[in-house]
């Protein structure tokens, strides 16, 4: 299974003059499903970044040969450039399962998937679980009036699927501190787990009150060895 995330070809914005904004959206898409799902083949092309243009992106996509391609408008200005990506994947190849959310198509589910037929899916609200779910119901789409905060076309209607609740904890989308959090919880140092976790650019921060050095030590070790973090800063205080 692979799903090729589409930033499409876009005019410069002129506000931000020769800045290139990352394409949050996708990217967040991307990187929780690398971390949810290893069977999933996972490429992002960013069309503006790599300087692809549409010719060219109809070549990627007949390259790359995905089962499902997914983009992301960020706001109601591209939407015309989210409808061509999709239709230009499906003009590659119509099984290609194309997909796109955001606030605007959020927003707009039931007139977008009526003006565009090249859009099989919109997820509505926050993308990460629902589209993990999709991805992994790819093939069965008869699963697909059960995945909740979808809206897609089932036996010739429209259907809104109910909506998905929000993700409770944010901070566990985060893997790397989600695991540092878990080490701690799982210590038979009970009082490790009061102990809080952050993680930025590969630096875990440990934070709270402990009542011996040793202890403060002991917390560090725990944390040592999580993949992906490449130093731990230590500023627990020692009542
Ligand atoms: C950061 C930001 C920007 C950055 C964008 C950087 C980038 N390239 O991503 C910059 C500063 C460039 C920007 C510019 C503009 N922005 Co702006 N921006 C935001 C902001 C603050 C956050 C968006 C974000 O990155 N969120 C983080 C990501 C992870 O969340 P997300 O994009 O919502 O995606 C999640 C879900 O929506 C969903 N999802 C999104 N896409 C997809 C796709 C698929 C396939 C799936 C499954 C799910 C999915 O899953 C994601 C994870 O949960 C929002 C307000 C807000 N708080 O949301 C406004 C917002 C999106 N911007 C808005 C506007 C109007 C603009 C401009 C048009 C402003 C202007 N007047 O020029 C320009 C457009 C520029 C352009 N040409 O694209 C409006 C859009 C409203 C609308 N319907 O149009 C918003 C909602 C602000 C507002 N309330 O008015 N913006």
């Amino acid at each position: 299974m692979k799903i090729l995330f589409v930033e499409p070809p876009k005019d410069v914005w002129f506000v931000m003059g020769e800045y290139l904004p990352p394409p949050y959206g996708i990217i967040q898409l991307a990187a929780f499903l690398d971390n949810r799902n290893k069977e999933v083949e996972i490429e992002v092309l960013d069309c503006n970044a790599q300087q692809v243009d549409w010719q060219g992106l109809e070549k990627h996509i007949a390259s790359s040969n995905p089962d499902i391609v997914a983009s992301s408008s960020l706001s109601t200005c591209n939407t015309y450039a989210v409808a061509r990506t999709l239709e230009t994947a499906k003009k590659v190849n119509p099984d290609i399962l194309t997909v796109t959310g955001g606030q605007h198509f959020t927003a707009t589910a039931e007139d977008s998937l009526r003006a565009y037929p090249e859009m099989d899916v919109i997820v509505r609200g926050e993308g990460e679980e629902t589209l993990a779910e999709l991805v992994a119901n790819r093939d069965e789409k008869a699963t697909f009036p059960q995945i909740k905060g979808i809206s897609f076309r089932h036996q010739g209607k429209i259907v809104h699927n109910p909506q998905r609740p929000l993700i409770e904890n944010l901070e566990n989308l985060c893997p790397i501190a989600k695991a540092a959090r878990g080490c701690l919880q799982a210590s038979p140092y009970y009082i490790l787990r009061r102990i809080s976790c952050d993680y930025k650019d590969g630096v875990l921060t440990l934070k709270g009150n402990l009542s011996s050095f040793y202890e403060k030590q002991i917390a560090q070790e725990t944390v040592s060895n999580v993949e992906g973090a490449t130093l731990v800063v230590n500023e627990i205080e020692v009542d």
